[in-house]
């Protein structure tokens, strides 16, 4: 059952609170590893679904366009000073909608159309708003891209300055949606300082690593960093764009009122919940676990025979290129859900089949973790996942049911937040 209890929901929308108790249990019995999600607290829950969510506020806080601030002004000057302090920022904008606006807002602050950009290929990890030429961000701007070795998996910094020399982007972004690696923050700073780059650092994937201590941190090196807020940083789902001080301005402007209009100020509560959990010592906890599961997750599979792109990972992320299982990455993802095993099929570098039909399949540790998985479990998972697939090459469909009730036994055990027994 959800909780916070779903009481007036179930007077007055019955039909529609079914559908979310629905999805609670769901939520409880699969093992969630789409590595872009997680588990917000009861906490987040209760804070995104308040009375805020009445308010308009365009404007910021001390300057809005409408009256009635009072409290709203308050929640985001402290969404804000909790940003600044647990990056290290000098600058913190919690109105991005979501991490796509966030990106663009940092186009609009720093590009005009045709300009050249230079990220990460969609295809290699990077994210649709890196300049894929189906996103606004392809079709206005000018992207070039970088990507990683066919033999390691990696990106090659010696490559990526050889193209910014070459291309001379008026902004770069690192991170992305697919990289199981650390990403070298000061090489990039070192090659956007050479070209007279603005360097963009997009954390959507590892913010909650960085604070956690688990990854290093992009602030001092990066102009501008954007992050969504529900991923690792397990917040509810929207997004934050962080600036040195001298971008401040320009990437307030940017968002409002150059691309977005009134915050969603339930969100940016629920954020605020987040950023304090996340200040806590017991985070650091939870981004060291997320790591060690993942690591030792990877090491599972392999032994199970799985080619992991770049042969492990350093994060919560790993992709897995099934070629040699025999199966594409939609059959295993469809398989592996029906077993109560949830991630998303995904493209893997160099792939030879569609982005609809792809070869790999992306997973991470974000969400087992905060249910309170260990590194102990983690053969297990590995096991169930060859399982899951070897009965889908073989179309064996009754294995499914046996490892979803496998999977469900075991997960009883861990209590899921946002559900009540
Ligand atoms: N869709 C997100 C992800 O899954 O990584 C990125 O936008």
């Amino acid at each position: 059952m959800h909780d916070p209890k779903l009481s007036h929901l179930t007077t007055a929308d019955p039909a529609l609170a079914a559908l979310i108790e629905g999805e609670t249990q769901r939520q409880h019995d699969k093992l969630r590893m789409i590595a872009s999600e997680n588990y917000v607290s009861a906490a987040v829950l209760e804070a995104t679904g308040t009375v805020l969510t009445n308010k308009y506020s365009e404007g910021y806080p001390g300057k809005r366009y409408y009256e009635g601030q009072q409290f709203v002004d308050q929640i985001e000057t402290l969404t804000i000073e909790r940003a600044k302090a647990l990056f290290g920022t000098d600058h913190a904008n919690v109105q991005t909608y979501s991490g796509s606006p966030a990106n663009l807002a940092i186009y609009l602050a720093f590009l005009s159309p045709g300009d050249t950009v230079m990220t990460m290929s969609l295809a290699h990890g990077g994210h649709l708003t890196h300049g894929s030429p189906v996103s606004i961000t392809g079709k206005w701007f000018n992207p070039v891209h970088y990507g990683v070795e066919r033999e390691t998996g990696r990106v090659d910094m010696n490559k990526v300055r050889e193209l910014a020399l070459a291309e001379r982007p008026k902004m770069i972004i690192c991170g992305g949606t697919a990289i199981p690696r650390t990403i070298d923050f000061p090489a990039f700073a070192e090659i956007a300082q050479e070209v007279g780059a603005i360097l963009m650092a997009d954390i959507a994937h590892i913010a909650g690593l960085i604070v956690g201590g688990a990854h290093p941190s992009p602030v001092g090196f990066a102009d501008v960093i954007t992050t969504t807020t529900h991923k690792t940083l397990r917040g509810p789902r929207g997004a934050m764009a962080m600036a040195k001080a001298e971008y401040a301005t320009v990437v307030d402007k940017a968002v409002f009122p150059g691309l977005q209009g009134g915050p969603h100020n339930h969100t940016t509560a629920g954020i605020a919940v987040a950023l304090h959990e996340a200040a806590q010592p017991s985070f650091k906890d939870y981004a060291a676990q997320v790591v060690a599961n993942s690591k030792a997750l990877a090491a599972a599979l392999v032994e199970h025979g799985f080619d992991l792109v770049s042969g492990g990972t350093d994060n919560h992320l790993i992709l897995s290129d099934l070629t040699n299982k025999g199966i594409g990455g939609k059959p295993a993802a469809k398989a592996l859900d029906a077993a109560g095993i949830e991630l998303n099929f995904n493209g893997v570098p160099f792939d030879t089949r569609r982005p609809f039909d792809p070869s790999g399949i992306r997973l991470g540790t974000a969400a087992l973790t905060t249910r309170g998985l260990t590194e102990q479990h983690m053969p297990q998972v590995a096991a169930w996942m060859d399982q899951a697939i070897e009965a889908a090459v073989k179309e064996d469909e009754a294995a499914y049911a046996r490892i979803a009730g496998e999977v469900k036994d075991l997960l009883d055990g861990f209590p899921m937040p946002g559900h009540a027994l």
